[in-house]
């Protein structure tokens, strides 16, 4: 638990307050896993709360664990400015993804408190819960409760890959029970989102902030291939039926798409688990999972179907069963074109290199462009790497970008 002691060691700097809350759940290696209701996902969540106390925010959780701290009108009743990200991460994944957002947005809020005083809307910032999935099969649970995208029975008897339920998940991190209603806020008048690119395209056309048009649709599967486990040296190759050997051909069968569809269409097999996974035993059984994107929710759509049939044509050839669970879906989403403006008169006016782009990860963004106006922008990623280790974004380009937010919160709150 974060005591009197560790505020000092909460800097007051961009990049060291991302090298601090990256603390939370670092690894030897080097990357961080912080996966959501885990020990440290609460100590990140109670560290930032310490922070946003220090700083006169009056944090508060709501019901599923989003913690918000907010810079408040005189006016009561003013509508809110949201800015934020989410605190966890995928396994091994890199310091700036989400915490970026989130520790840009608290000091934000810090700078124009003390050189503007008092705004005239309200200025939220929030830590959101989760956004990656990592734990469970279910993505942006923060985001979707704030803007009533998920409910609480979304998530009751959800079981996490590592067989624990959301509820004892939510209990173990001191949340919960959850049976409280969730009101859906009526009250955001924007959301904003300052988010590293964790892609190639700002560091190679050398630009400092990428204004975002549209995040792209994405689907999800769990995909079970049946056979039966069997002896490996007495079952010839024919009497087999061999559920590796199956989910290799599917496998094999989704990325030979890519000659099909354009670029802009992407599929990955993340997953992997092999039943019983012993050497000298044919595998009865192989779920993998599969995450397909595209900026066209028509492609996506005929893609995902391409894939089930062939899948079902490959099972029946090879004496299988296969099953596939569409677990997760967001759709593509148009970013508010008059905040997408502002940004970019904001660029235009501090002669920041900016580009208008797409974006091919998923963000919380999704879930509140259809709640409220929401803009989304990004700063470079060193190599374009993310979800890894590896993820870097330079000093200055993190600079950049909060300025850059600083400028868009001081437009919608206080002019
Ligand atoms: O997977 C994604 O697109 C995001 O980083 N969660
Ligand atoms: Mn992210
Ligand atoms: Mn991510």
């Amino acid at each position: 638990m974060i005591g009197g002691s560790e505020l000092n060691k909460i800097p007051n700097h961009l990049a060291e307050a991302i090298q601090w809350l990256s603390e939370f759940g670092n690894e030897e290696g080097g990357g961080v896993t912080r996966t959501l209701y885990s020990h440290p996902w609460k100590e990140a969540q109670e560290g930032l709360k310490f922070w946003m106390e220090q700083l006169g925010f009056h944090p508060y959780y709501d019901p599923i664990g989003n913690l918000f701290g907010r810079l408040s009108s005189a006016e009561k009743d003013a509508p809110v400015i949201l800015v934020g990200s989410h605190v966890d991460t995928v396994k091994s994944g890199g310091k700036y993804d989400g915490a970026y957002g989130i520790i840009a947005g608290i000091l934000a809020l810090k700078y124009l408190k003390q050189k503007y005083g008092t705004p005239k809307r309200h200025i939220e910032v929030v830590s959101l819960c989760e956004e990656e999935g990592s734990r469970f099969p279910l993505t942006c649970s923060g985001s979707g409760m704030i803007t009533g995208a998920y409910t609480i029975e979304s998530f009751l008897g959800l079981k996490g890959f590592d067989g624990v339920t959301f509820e004892a998940a939510m209990m173990e991190a001191g949340l919960g029970p959850f049976n409280q209603p969730y009101t859906v806020r009526g009250d955001i008048r924007a959301f904003v989102e300052l988010h590293i690119e964790q892609g190639p395209v700002l560091e190679k056309l050398q630009k400092s902030i990428g204004i975002v048009e549209t995040i792209v649709g994405q689907k999800r599967f769990r995909v079970t291939v049946e056979g039966e486990s069997n002896h490996a040296g007495t079952t010839l190759i024919k009497w087999r039926k061999d559920a590796v050997r199956g989910a290799v051909s599917m496998i094999d069968l989704l990325y030979s798409y890519e000659k099909k569809y354009d670029e802009h269409l992407v599929t990955t097999v993340g997953q992997l688990f092999v039943e019983p996974n012993v050497p000298n035993v044919i595998a009865g059984r192989v779920v993998f999972s599969v995450d397909a994107r595209h900026p066209s929710e028509s492609i996506l759509h005929s893609f995902c179907q391409q894939f089930m049939d062939g899948f079902n044509q490959i099972a029946k050839k090879m004496g299988l069963t296969v099953y596939v669970e569409q677990c997760h879906e967001v759709h593509p989403v148009h970013m508010d074109s008059g905040l997408q403006n502002i940004v970019k008169e904001i660029c235009t006016r501090n002669h920041i290199p900016f580009y208008r782009m797409n974006s091919g990860a998923g963000h919380d963004a999704q879930l509140f462009a259809p709640f409220c106006p929401t803009v989304l922008f990004f700063v470079p990623s060193r190599d374009g790497i993310s979800h890894s280790p590896l993820e870097y974004t330079s000093d200055q380009d993190l600079e950049t970008g909060f300025h850059v937010l600083t400028q868009v919160l001081h437009h919608l709150a206080y002019e």
